[in-house]
């Protein structure tokens, strides 16, 4: 589609900071060696690698008042907010290759803030086993990979408030801006924080009564010319028979066919304009097929499919 912006760039961020998991640190090296790159430009893309950002080791230690890791958490962060945001300023896709979900605070963050200077609408999409939307007063781990979505919304520590937020101090993110697909774990107190906040959420037993189909095209809908449609893409979305290489499985999770919808219908839209994947765990997966599975779903994204639709596509 030629709405969708054809130049796009690789950033890598090798961490598992947020994580309760080691590995999703060699996330965006395991994307590689599945040949994101190459696949993409295969479908015509150009394709900038700009290798990996850089950022405290992980200390692994406890949480402290409810975080573990704050202070290395904002650091990547702010490493992963600047790169994307000079991606978006250069009119290039920023594609983040995580590390763990809790760097969609840094990306989004930037996104957002492209947006207002802009005059452009933000829609997000969480494509997610888990609502990610803790924070430290409820959280049970500590670990920030379950809270991205609260501090966009404006719902978490000052640290990681000051880098996200726009300059007159407002979240980066409105609820109203974010859907949230495939989600089947969500914590007890989230649980109520999500639907205190109404949070859009089109859970697993959504789409198993209504179908992937019908949850997507709500979750498109009113879109328009002037739409920025950022994609977080965390593997562990993906039902784990397919997906195994990711920290934290969940059952139940969207089929092959299920997830090659999602994916086609966001390239249908024509609005996609930047994306995270993340939550990749190359330590626990199979001969790498957990990437290889999250590139054929990227390339889906970029409008790769099996035929023409007569009248879709040019
Ligand atoms: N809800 C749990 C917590 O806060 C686990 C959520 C994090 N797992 C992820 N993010 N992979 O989507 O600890
Ligand atoms: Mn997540
Ligand atoms: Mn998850
Ligand atoms: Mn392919």
């Amino acid at each position: 589609s030629p709405l969708v912006s054809r130049a796009v760039s690789l950033i890598g961020a090798p961490t598992d900071i947020g994580a309760s998991v080691r590995g999703a640190s060699m996330g965006p090296e395991a994307l590689r060696v599945a040949q994101l790159k190459e696949r993409l430009e295969a479908h015509g893309l150009d394709v900038a690698d700009r290798g990996n950002l850089t950022g405290p080791a992980n200390p692994w230690q406890p949480p402290v008042e409810g975080y573990r890791h704050l202070a290395e958490v904002a650091a990547w962060n702010r490493a992963v907010r600047d790169a994307v945001a000079a991606e978006l300023a250069a009119e290039r896709l920023p594609i983040l290759l995580g590390g763990d979900h809790c760097l969609a605070i840094g990306s989004i963050a930037a996104v957002a803030q492209h947006c207002r200077a802009r005059g452009k609408r933000l829609r997000v999409l969480w494509l997610d086993a888990h609502a990610d939307f803790n924070t430290s007063a409820i959280t049970p781990s500590g670990n920030l990979h379950g809270m991205p979505v609260a501090c966009l919304c404006g719902h978490g520590p000052a640290e990681l408030l000051a880098l996200a937020q726009h300059a007159d101090g407002a979240p980066a993110l409105s609820p109203k801006q974010i859907r949230q697909i495939g989600i089947r774990s969500v914590d007890a107190l989230e649980k109520r924080f999500v639907h205190a906040q109404d949070l859009d959420v089109f859970d697993m037993r959504y789409i198993d009564e209504m179908g992937m189909r019908h949850a997507m095209e709500l979750a498109l809908a009113t879109l328009d010319a002037h739409t920025h449609l950022h994609v977080s893409f965390d593997v562990d979305f993906l039902d784990p028979g397919i997906a195994p290489g990711v920290g934290t499985t969940v059952p139940g999770g969207p089929t092959y066919r299920e997830a090659q919808l999602c994916m086609e219908m966001i390239a249908d839209s024509g609005r996609l304009a930047s994306l995270d994947i993340v939550e990749l765990n190359p330590a626990l997966d199979l001969r790498n097929q957990t990437a290889d599975l999250a590139v054929d779903l990227v390339e889906s994204l970029f409008g790769k499919s099996t035929l023409m639709r007569k009248g879709a596509r040019g």
